[in-house]
Parts: structure tokens; C-alpha cells; sequence
């Protein structure tokens, strides 16, 4: 038998009583695969893995697969069609519609259709000498500031991320206005600061780290790194004796944890995270690292790996021999925050609509707790302490309505604790909410629901009653801030929301696109007025807001 029939048979899929077969799936020109492949990582590698073999969105490979529930996948088996239809409407599941949303043409659609029916090409690997090769200090240590260089209250800035342009901008939040803005990776997705505040840690989705010094008067970067092809995490070292010396990236691919000089960024150690699932023992060469915090307890980082359902507590004292102890959790991790005496971290395994506790203190899995809801999605959640059911930690949910407290005082509250104690449903129809956040000093809770399909619903602000647990009100995003400058772009916000330093306004950003500039909506955190909007032509694509204070104490 020839060596290509060999090969090709291990794409077979059996469709009835038809045999479909990679080699039958539409073929690409060698441009189209590369541009395919370009918009494969940008839009799709996120949910579906660069493998393929899927996390928050399904398996999309060209052979079939049972999953755990009993249905198949495969995409030579939907075929053409229905995936053209699938890419350019999206789904009520959560998949965008690319093509209704003006995000990919109608012919980048049916491209990408026809790629997804073929097998995937073999994403690149990242050795040491290609890190050190990306690294660079762009301003020594000993050539920053000595002390806070402005007058400023820096520690009220916030670190807003410009998403589709690869920059930060740096907004004081007394004065609503920018102090700088500051290049960053490719669709930069979060941003933690050190555990004084000063230094901002910036990760973009093409795996470039960078830092950004508060203290200089006009903020910019002072070191940058490409650490790996695709990442989500950054966070640093906050443990008594070891505040700001190291920095850890947590990759998705190649699948790593990358731990770095907290001061200079230069690369000390790679870690693979491949391993076998936690429950069935089936290698997960793609075992991606989603969130990642500092714990408090111990000189340790809390990395989720989110694939294979384990936590692993990471202790970063010997940093080139660094000693993991894998804890079992649930599929597939994401994202996650402490609770209030920050000795919990609360994450959710959104494939298994399950949040897991750990313990950061004993090192263990506390609970997995069943979210009665679809996909939780905490962002970090939010902290309030309840007169009725003492502390709980709350997160929403991508496919429902559902808001819910988890109770987190196993001492006070014995019996609320590791349970949902009280389920808050959003108004009408489905999920869509991404974030949710609170602050001690304010009464309320705030969520967005930006991924939600209808119109008003996902252009409101829900406002949830620290005190009653119900939502109070909901907040229509002025009409104004929604417009776009190309018709067939829409809007979309509210999203995220990040308090200021002093707890009294809520600050959310409207999503827009890369032709409009749009609006970042300053609250009134008690009174619920639209204090301000901060509109300024530099303001492209605002998504994560962080503020300095917040950040650094894990305030949330
Ligand atoms: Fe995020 C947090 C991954 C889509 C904005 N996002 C996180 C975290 C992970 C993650 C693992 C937690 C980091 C931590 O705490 O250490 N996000 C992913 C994805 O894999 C996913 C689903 C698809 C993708 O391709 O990226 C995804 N995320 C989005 C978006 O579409 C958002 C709204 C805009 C964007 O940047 O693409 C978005 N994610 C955010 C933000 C946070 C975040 C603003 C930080 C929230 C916080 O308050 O900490």
C-alpha cells in the first residue's frame, strides 16, 4: 500500500453507509491555506484549540468524534453547507455569526469552511533560544524611576486594554483623561499589575509580554518578550519575600507556563502543560494554560490547566527547578478569582458547568460545585458579603440567565459554604454575560451580556442589589455611544467593568470596531448616573479596564 493511502486512512469517517475521507475535503491554494490559517488563529484557535479538538466551542476536525454526551462531530460529515452557514450566522449555543456581524466577508466565510474540512497543519513549537531571541529591556533598571516621577494619583490609573489595535492606554481616573498609550501584542487580552501597583503586565493573544512603568510621567514600556504562539495569562510573584520577582505567562500554545524576571522579563524557565485528562487518562498534547493568581499563602502560583482539568500549584521558589503539585479539578478550567479572605480560588469548568474551589492555603480541592446554569463565566467574579447567607462569591453564566452566590465561609456559614445559596435570573431570554464585578464600598453588583443575540438585551447594564440578591435595574446604554461609523458593523456593550480606587464609580466600555473610536461610560457607583463618558479618537476597541489599586489587591 502506498505510504499517502496509509496516511490518508487515518482521516476516515463513516457517514451511514458513505465513507468521507480528508482527502475528499475542498482544496485550498496555498494563499488561501495561509490566510485561512491567519484567520483560523485570530478568531476561532481560542474556542475550537489550534488542534481542533475543541474546548468552549465543539471538535471541528475533518474526522468524527463521539463526545462525552453521545454527539458527533466531524466536519466532512456536516459538510459545506451547513458550515458556511454555521460560520457566517453563528449559533444560540454562543458561536458568533462572523458573517452577520461584518467581522469576516462572506467569502472569508465559505474559506473558512472549507478549511475547517481539512486537517489541520501542525502549529509551531517555541524553544528557549527563540525567547531570548524575542527578549528585549527596553529601559534598564537602573535607568528608571527612583520614586513616582509624576504627580498624578497613579494608583487611581486605569490600564485599558485597546484590543484590535494592540495597545494600552493608560487613563488617570481622577481626571478621565489619557496619560499615555502604550504598544502592546496582538489583541491584547489582560493585565495585572505587581503588588505594589507600579509595574503593569500586559499579555496579547500573540504570547508578547510587556511592562509598562506607572512611575514615569509619561508610562511606557521598559521590557518585552514573545514567550509563545498564543496566550491569555499573566501574573506576577505576591508572596511575602518574592513581591514583583518573577512573572509567569500562562500559554496556549505551545501548551507552557513561561516564568520570567519580574523586573526585566528575561525568560528563566518553560514548562510543558501536556498531560492526560484528570477522569478518562486520554493525553491532551494540547493542554492550554487559562487563568492564573498569585497566592497569598505560599510562594505559589494557581495555574489552570484548562484541558485536562487540573490545577497545578506551582511553586516558584527554586524557579529553574520548580516543584508542581497537580490537583484534580474538573473540565475544561477557565477563568476564576478568590473570594474575599482570598484563601479560596473560585474557577469554572465550563464544559461541566461546575465551579471548583481550592484551597490555597492546605493546597487542595476544596469542592466542585454544580453551577445550575450554562458555561459559568466568573471573569473573577464578584465578593459580597451577604447579611443573609454571610460571604459569597458570585459569576454569571455564557448560556443562561442565571446569576448565582456560592457561599465561601466554611468557619461562620457551615451550611452555605461550597453550595449556590441563591439564584439571580437576568431579565429575558438566554446568557450572553461575560463579566461581572463589585467593590466593598458600593451597594451593587454590575453585569454586562455582550454576547447575548438580542439587540437590547445585550446592550444594557444589569445592576444587581448587593442587599436583596435580585436584580434592581437595568441601564440602557445612551443610543449615542452605540453608533457606528460603518453601517454594517454593530456596536456591542456594555462590556467588563472595573471599579475606581475609592469604590465610588463603575467604569464599562463600549465595544466597538476598529474604524470607530468608542466610549469608555463612567457610573456613579451608588446613585447609578452616567457621571461622564471618556471620548477621545485614540479610544479603539476598549475591553479590559484595570485599576491600579483594585488590581494589585485583588479587589473585586
Ligand atoms: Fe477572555 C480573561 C480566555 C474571549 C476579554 N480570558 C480571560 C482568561 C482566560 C481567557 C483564560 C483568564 C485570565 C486570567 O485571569 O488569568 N477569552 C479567553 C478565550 O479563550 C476566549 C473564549 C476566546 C479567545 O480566542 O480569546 C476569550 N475574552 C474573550 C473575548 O472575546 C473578550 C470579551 C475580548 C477579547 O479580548 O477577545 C475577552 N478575557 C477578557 C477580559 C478578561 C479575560 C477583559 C479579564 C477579566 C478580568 O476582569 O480579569
Amino acid at each position: 500500500m502506498k505510504l499517502t493511502k496509509i496516511l490518508s486512512m487515518t482521516a476516515v469517517v463513516a457517514l451511514g453507509t458513505v465513507a468521507l475521507h480528508a482527502a475528499d475535503a475542498p482544496k485550498l491554494s496555498a494563499d488561501e491555506m495561509k490566510k485561512a490559517t491567519q484567520i483560523y488563529f485570530d478568531r476561532c484557535a481560542g474556542c475550537h484549540g489550534m488542534l481542533r479538538k475543541g474546548a468552549l466551542g465543539p471538535w471541528i476536525r475533518p474526522e468524527s468524534h463521539k463526545d462525552k454526551k453521545g454527539a458527533t462531530h466531524g466536519t466532512l460529515a456536516l459538510g459545506f453547507e451547513t458550515l458556511k452557514s454555521i460560520i457566517f450566522n453563528g449559533t444560540p449555543g454562543g458561536m458568533p455569526g462572523w458573517g452577520k456581524s461584518g467581522e469576516l466577508t462572506k467569502e472569508e466565510t465559505e474559506l473558512m469552511a472549507k478549511y475547517v474540512m481539512n486537517t489541520p497543519p501542525q502549529p509551531p513549537e517555541k524553544t528557549m533560544a527563540d525567547l531570548k531571541k524575542s527578549w528585549k529591556v527596553l529601559i534598564p533598571v537602573d535607568k528608571r524611576p527612583t520614586k513616582p516621577e509624576t504627580t498624578r494619583n497613579w494608583k487611581n490609573y486605569f490600564s485599558v486594554i485597546l484590543r484590535d489595535i494592540g495597545k494600552i492606554a493608560i487613563v488617570d481616573g481622577d481626571k478621565k483623561e489619557i496619560v499615555s498609550v502604550v504598544p502592546s501584542g496582538f489583541a491584547t487580552h489582560i493585565v495585572r499589575n505587581s503588588k505594589d501597583g507600579r509595574y503593569v503586565y500586559v499579555i496579547g493573544r500573540d504570547g508578547k509580554a510587556s511592562m509598562i512603568d506607572l512611575w514615569m510621567k509619561e508610562p511606557k514600556n521598559v521590557a518585552e518578550i514573545r514567550v509563545c504562539n498564543d496566550a491569555r495569562s499573566i501574573d506576577t510573584s505576591k508572596y511575602e519575600g518574592y513581591e514583583g520577582k518573577y512573572a509567569v505567562v500562562g500559554c496556549y500554545w505551545p501548551p507552557s507556563i513561561v516564568t520570567l524576571d519580574g523586573k526585566t522579563l528575561e525568560p528563566l524557565k518553560q514548562v510543558a502543560t501536556a498531560s492526560y485528562t484528570y477522569d478518562e487518562g486520554v493525553f491532551t498534547r494540547e493542554a492550554r494554560v487559562a487563568s492564573i493568581v498569585a497566592s497569598h499563602f505560599k510562594p505559589e502560583w494557581i495555574i489552570n490547566i484548562k484541558e485536562t482539568g487540573q490545577v497545578w500549584l506551582y511553586n516558584y521558589t527554586d524557579v529553574k527547578n520548580p516543584t508542581i503539585k497537580m490537583i484534580e479539578a474538573e473540565r475544561f478550567l477557565h477563568d476564576g478569582g478568590w473570594d474575599s479572605s482570598k484563601r479560596y480560588f473560585l474557577v469554572a469548568a465550563n464544559a461541566r458547568n461546575i465551579v471548583s474551589v481550592v484551597d490555597a492555603k492546605e493546597g487542595k480541592l476544596v469542592a466542585n460545585i454544580p453551577s445550575q446554569g450554562t458555561k459559568p463565566h466568573p471573569g473573577r467574579g464578584a465578593n459580597v458579603n451577604s447579611s443573609k447567607f454571610g460571604p459569597v462569591w458570585l459569576t454569571g453564566h455564557i448560556g443562561s440567565n442565571d446569576i448565582v452566590a456560592i457561599g465561601t465561609d466554611p468557619e461562620g456559614h457551615k451550611d452555605n459554604a461550597w453550595k449556590v445559596v441563591k439564584k439571580i435570573k437576568l431579565p429575558g431570554e438566554g446568557g450572553g454575560n461575560l463579566f461581572i464585578k463589585t467593590h466593598p464600598k458600593s451597594k451593587y453588583i454590575f453585569a454586562d451580556r455582550p454576547v447575548n443575540p438580542d439587540r437590547k438585551l445585550q446592550t444594557q447594564i444589569y445592576v444587581i442589589d448587593k442587599d436583596t440578591l435580585e436584580v434592581a435595574k437595568t441601564l440602557p446604554i445612551p443610543e449615542k455611544y452605540l453608533k457606528s461609523a460603518d453601517p454594517k458593523v454593530k456596536m456591542r456593550g456594555p462590556v467588563h467593568f472595573e471599579f475606581n480606587a475609592d469604590g465610588t464609580e463603575v467604569w464599562t466600555s463600549i465595544w466597538g470596531n476598529k474604524k470607530t473610536p468608542s466610549a469608555i461610560l463612567v457610573y456613579d457607583a451608588n446613585t447609578l448616573k452616567l457621571k461622564k463618558a471618556i471620548e477621545d479618537p485614540r479610544l479603539i476597541t476598549p475591553t479590559g479596564k484595570f485599576n491600579v489599586t483594585n488590581t494589585m489587591g485583588d479587589i473585586y
